[in-house]
């Protein structure tokens, strides 16, 4: 308890970092159309992928304890659904569905984190929705059951992008379960394309979660042992490393029994911990949610930054190019003084004049000139000068590393875009100090997490219990 309190609260201060400071710049300069905090308000939640048929329903249904989602051989469910808590009946009753909302109202109804895939389309909507269920299982976070993944040609059918929704939706979610079967143990290439390429990379490992599941339908422990090389040797071959992934091993009883009524394969008593182990892991989904957040206040903070720091750099260029055109204006302005001057003795009309006259003449003419090179030559040299660095934009700023160069790749058609709408007419003062707040935030938020989750790890359980105890002599 003491543990949840804690997390909670740096969840809460962490939102409103991202909500006062990172939400304003994000907005301001179309890095996010909706607040940042958008997708990562809303409970932890898990998401359940695999191919068609892997059990993925089933498993939940097991976890929830009662026949919430549909399943079936052959691909039954096409809809995405998010299964959520509800308190609403008394303890005693039996877990059912208590409520439902359809994707339409559930893309736009701000307290949900999934406004962002309204980009998806109406098809998407129509195979998104959300149902609550009175589970004990649900109390601390939220599931989401995917449709199964099909080979990638009947893929294209789906009418919305498979693809970039998991890619959204993963990057939502705290944890991650992808299935798979014994009889089609290595065709997620496509999904796990997805999930490397939205996931940080430095949370990646700690996010995802193999699971071979259905393992009762290996005929003997060495079928199972040939699957299980098989889907190393696949997942190996799909994230490039030798390394092979933790992969839990589980089956569903209850399907089993539905299934046929042989008895169950020997080795299966070995493993019946797996399950529980796999359970726990999902129960774990709201610690990683602060790995999450500070993750996602790196990623974000650091790419704000770098936006920022290009559009310092193009003012601080700007100035020093304004400041070489006053310095060629000046001594345009002197040279046009000096050569009336000696136009005004070369005359002899004007030669003799009061030498006050003649200088006020000549100092007019300077000034004349000044103005001159300022309002027109000046203007035509800035406007070369802002064509060149639009092109050479990259040069706005130093790309020493891979994480330079990806934070860059994420910002750099914004930095354009805003250059070319304001025309690189903006205050330096205020981008200025957008980017020391925002770099403030990166670097106080992600350290402060960090050692509060190192906190939270080096927090012995009794010592927990005490401190729960103390807090609640406390209230
Ligand atoms: N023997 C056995 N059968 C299982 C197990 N898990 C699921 N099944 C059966 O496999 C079939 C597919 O299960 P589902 O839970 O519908 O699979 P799914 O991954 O949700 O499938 P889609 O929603 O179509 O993508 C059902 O008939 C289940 O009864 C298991 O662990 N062992
Ligand atoms: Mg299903």
């Amino acid at each position: 308890m003491y543990r949840d309190n804690y997390i909670e609260s740096l969840r809460i201060e962490l939102l409103e970092m991202v909500a006062d400071q990172l939400t304003p710049v994000a907005l301001q300069y179309g890095y996010s159309e909706v607040p940042l905090e958008t997708t990562i308000k809303w409970r932890p939640q898990v998401l359940v992928l695999g191919n068609y048929s892997s059990g993925k329903s089933t498993l939940i249904n097991e976890f929830l304890g009662a026949e919430i989602q549909g399943t079936g051989q052959a691909p039954t469910d096409d809809s995405f659904t998010v299964i959520t808590y509800d308190d609403s009946l008394p303890p005693e009753s039996p877990i059912q569905i208590t409520d439902q909302r359809d994707g339409k109202v559930l893309l736009n109804d701000s307290e949900y984190p999934f406004e962002t895939l309204k980009k998806h389309g109406q098809r998407f909507a129509a195979h998104f929705r959300l149902k609550k269920v009175n589970s004990p299982f649900l109390k601390s976070l939220a599931i989401i059951d995917t449709p199964g993944m099909l080979d990638s040609i009947t893929e294209r059918d789906r009418g919305y992008n498979y693809q970039e929704v998991i890619g959204d939706l993963a990057q939502i979610a705290d944890l991650v379960l992808v299935l798979f079967d014994p009889h089609k143990a290595g065709t997620v290439r496509e999904a796990h394309t997805s999930l490397r390429d939205t996931l940080p990379a430095k949370t990646f490992e700690d996010r995802v979660l193999f699971v071979l599941n259905r393992i009762d339908e290996c005929a003997s422990m060495m079928d199972l042992i040939r699957v299980y090389g098989t889907l190393c040797w696949n997942l190996s071959q799909i994230t490039g490393r030798k390394d092979i992934p933790m992969i839990h091993l589980t089956y569903s009883p209850g399907a089993v029994q539905k299934s046929n009524n042989q008895p169950a394969p020997g080795y299966l008593k070995y493993l019946e911990n797996q399950r529980e182990a796999l359970k726990e892991a999902v129960l774990k989904a709201p610690c990683h949610r602060l790995d999450n957040l500070a993750a996602f206040v790196e990623t974000h903070g650091q790419r704000l930054a770098h936006l920022l720091e290009a559009l310092v750099n193009y003012r601080l260029r700007a100035r020093r190019f304004h400041l070489k055109g006053a310095g060629m204006a000046l001594i345009a302005g002197l040279l046009s003084t000096a050569a009336g001057w000696v136009g005004t003795m070369a005359t002899p009309a004007m030669s003799g004049l009061d030498p006050v006259i003649q200088l006020s003449v000549c100092g007019a003419v300077g000034g004349l000139t000044m103005a001159f090179w300022f309002s027109t030559i000046h203007r035509l040299f800035y406007r070369r000068f802002h064509r060149k660095t639009l092109a050479g934009i990259d040069d706005l700023t130093s790309l020493e590393n891979q994480t330079r160069r990806d934070s860059w790749a994420a910002v750099r058609e914004l930095v354009k875009t805003h250059l070319e709408k304001t025309r690189g007419k903006y205050s330096l003062a205020e981008v200025r100090r957008q980017y020391a707040n925002v770099w403030e935030i990166y670097e106080k938020g992600s350290r402060d997490i960090r050692e509060a989750l190192k906190e939270l790890a080096d927090l012995p359980p009794d010592q927990q219990e005490a401190k729960e105890q103390n807090s609640v002599a406390a209230m």
